[in-house]
């Protein structure tokens, strides 16, 4: 069970975020405020107490909190994101969880990491390595989950920005797959939930205390995880897919 997230505001400079995608145009400031708003509502509903940072104009992709943290029951620890342009955000949070919690730890140069590429599945993580997390600072965490009892183990990433991106943990062993990762041996004693390629931005999705949320105008996701036994949420992060922002990176949950 989570008991609370926490999430950061977007700031005007939202709009200069780093993006890959060329067809989606730039997210509009005033609808990423209310679409923000509506995904704490969504938080608030599954019975999480929700911690909100203010904006931060300095970081554009501020917002996606998840990338520089990792919050585990047993420690916290602040990643160093792989995108030059979003290191500086680790500054941001470190005050924050120092307040918060007991056991900080920190990823260091030459390593790399972004939350969206790591995924929790009990007491084990799987860490992708991709564009923005490398094998140094994959082993770096993996030696701190270590030390605080967890365990860890990577996979290689071939098309999607993060290991979440195409996969999300929704606990009672199943897990939502797309792309790359569907049929990969890797992932083979979960029972999959299968998102078809034209729903691939639903594949990032959170299991919050029994519900899962979705972003909205995903039908064959919606039925496929109600089908899996879970009352569905939907809300709009369509501004944030402009930035390739999924669902799961606007909180960090705990
Ligand atoms: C970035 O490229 O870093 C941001 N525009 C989006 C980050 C999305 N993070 C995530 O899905 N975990």
């Amino acid at each position: 069970m989570f008991t609370n997230a926490i999430v950061r505001t977007p700031g005007r400079s939202i709009v200069e975020g780093l993006s890959d995608s060329k067809t989606l145009g730039l997210p509009n400031y005033e609808q990423a405020i209310i679409q923000h708003q509506s995904y704490i509502d969504a938080l608030t509903k599954c019975g999480l107490d929700v911690f909100v940072l203010e904006s931060c104009e300095e970081y554009p992709d501020s917002t996606f909190v998840e990338d520089v943290a990792l919050i585990t029951p047993n420690c916290a620890i602040i990643t160093r994101p792989g995108a030059p342009s979003r290191r500086g955000e680790v500054n941001e949070i470190e005050y924050i969880l120092k307040q918060k919690f007991n056991n900080i730890e920190a990823i260091e140069a030459p390593g790399t990491i972004e939350g969206g590429d790591i995924m929790m599945v009990g007491n084990h993580y799987y860490i992708g390595l991709s564009e923005r997390t490398n094998l140094e600072g994959a082993k770096q965490i993996i030696q701190i989950l270590n030390k605080y009892r967890m365990s860890a183990s990577t996979i290689s990433l071939k098309k999607v920005l993060h290991l979440k991106t195409g996969l999300s943990y929704l606990e009672k062993n199943n897990l939502v797959v797309c792309g790359e990762f569907i049929n990969d041996s890797l992932f083979e004693q979960f029972n999959p939930i299968e998102i078809p390629k034209k729903e691939s931005y639903a594949a990032n999705c959170i299991w919050v205390n029994e519900s899962v949320i979705i972003p909205l105008g995903y039908p064959t996701t919606k039925q496929r995880i109600e089908n899996a036994g879970y009352p569905v949420i939907e809300t709009d992060v369509a501004e944030f897919q402009k930035l390739d922002g999924g669902l799961s990176c606007l909180s960090l949950r705990y």
